[in-house]
């Protein structure tokens, strides 16, 4: 299979993040044909500074390689970079209703988290996004929760496009993980992790032993005393015995039976433990390709060639089958 999917430079990647979505893409990329990227022209429709950009993109690129993907087996190049992205989307535009676009959960949760910057852009998000997919005519898209709904809408717009001008898309499958595929907010575990969000609200992958925890200490939970999964009961406890499930390999049943009869400092503390261990080689291994300037420009120019050549065949279809020149 052909699988996509791409993480945009707006803040530090989370473990929401990792679990979701970048844990997939790693256990992906040994039997199948692997292409991922880095959504810059998606970061562009939220308030950024275009001075620090450059570098949060370039870190998202040692991201991926530092918690496990390999250069070798996927192609990783940054979405800018190949021009065919915007052409399609544009091309993708004309066969989308605006409804679609309108009813769209993360367009009307962005609109509020930024009042002040409702840009076309902002709206526009799951065209570019079908065209992402659709450009490389993936079979699969491995995403978070939070994702499904544009993936949907990259299915519906494939199947309108070949309906008008002919089979030319493949409807790609949304791939979700049974477990993390929505790690909730430290501060709030009833809002899903962001990396938009407040510093304290998530951990990022290269997270300090101090700071991780500092947050996990001040995670909110419930005023109950057990550890015990509820989604509705217990939000804050029920997300970090996920977290702590997911990290450690081990079923929730077994962490709470670890648990029983003892409180939430001593799960913290415990959860404190298994995710600094979780965390250590990633650290390492990011401090180590920080300072291989040449080795990530290789890697980009690997994965901007093999991008090119797939997006460019694509772009050519669909502009003949849309009578143009
Ligand atoms: N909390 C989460 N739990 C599980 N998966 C998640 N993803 C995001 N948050 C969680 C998945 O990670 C990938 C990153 O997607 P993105 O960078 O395009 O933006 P997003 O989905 O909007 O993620 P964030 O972290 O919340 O970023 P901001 O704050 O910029 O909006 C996707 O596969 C997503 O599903």
């Amino acid at each position: 299979m052909r699988i996509l999917s791409g993480i945009q430079p707006t803040g530090d990647i989370h473990i929401g993040n990792y679990l979701g979505a970048l844990r997939q893409w790693i256990s992906l990329q040994d039997k199948n044909e692997c292409i991922f990227f880095v959504a810059d022209l998606h970061s562009l429709t939220v308030p950024y500074d275009p001075k620090t950009l450059q570098k949060s993109i370039i870190e998202k690129i040692i991201s991926y390689v530092a918690a496990g993907l390999d250069p070798e087996k996927s192609a990783i190049f940054v979405q800018s970079q190949i021009k065919e992205h915007t052409e399609l989307c544009w091309l993708l535009n004309t066969v989308c209703p605006v409804g679609e676009l309108e009813r769209m959960t993360q367009y009307k949760e962005k609109a509020k988290k930024f009042k002040n910057n409702i840009n076309a852009g902002l709206l526009d998000y799951p065209v570019l996004m079908a065209a992402d997919i659709l450009l490389y005519k993936a079979d699969a898209v491995p995403v978070g929760k939070d994702q499904t709904q544009h993936v949907e809408l990259a299915r519906t717009l494939a199947r309108k496009f070949n309906q008008k001008f002919g089979k030319t898309f493949i409807e790609p499958a949304d791939v979700l993980p049974k477990m993390g595929a929505k790690i909730m907010s430290l501060i709030d575990p009833k809002k899903k992790m962001s990396k938009t969000d407040a510093p304290q609200s998530y951990i990022s992958l290269f997270e300090e032993p101090e700071s991780i925890q500092k947050k996990i200490m001040s995670a909110t939970t419930d005023s109950g005393k057990n550890i015990k999964y509820d989604l509705v009961k217990k939000a804050g406890i029920t997300n970090l015995l996920t977290i702590y499930s997911l990290l450690e390999n081990k079923p929730i049943k077994e962490i709470e039976k670890k648990f029983k009869n003892k409180g939430y400092s001593e799960f913290k503390k415990s959860l404190i433990k298994v995710v600094i261990d979780f965390l250590k080689p990633f650290r390492k291994k990011q401090k180590e390709l920080a300072t291989r300037e040449v080795y990530i420009k290789e890697i980009l120019s690997r994965g901007k060639n093999k991008a090119q050549s797939i997006a460019q065949t694509t772009i050519q279809e669909v502009k003949e089958k849309m009578g143009l020149i």
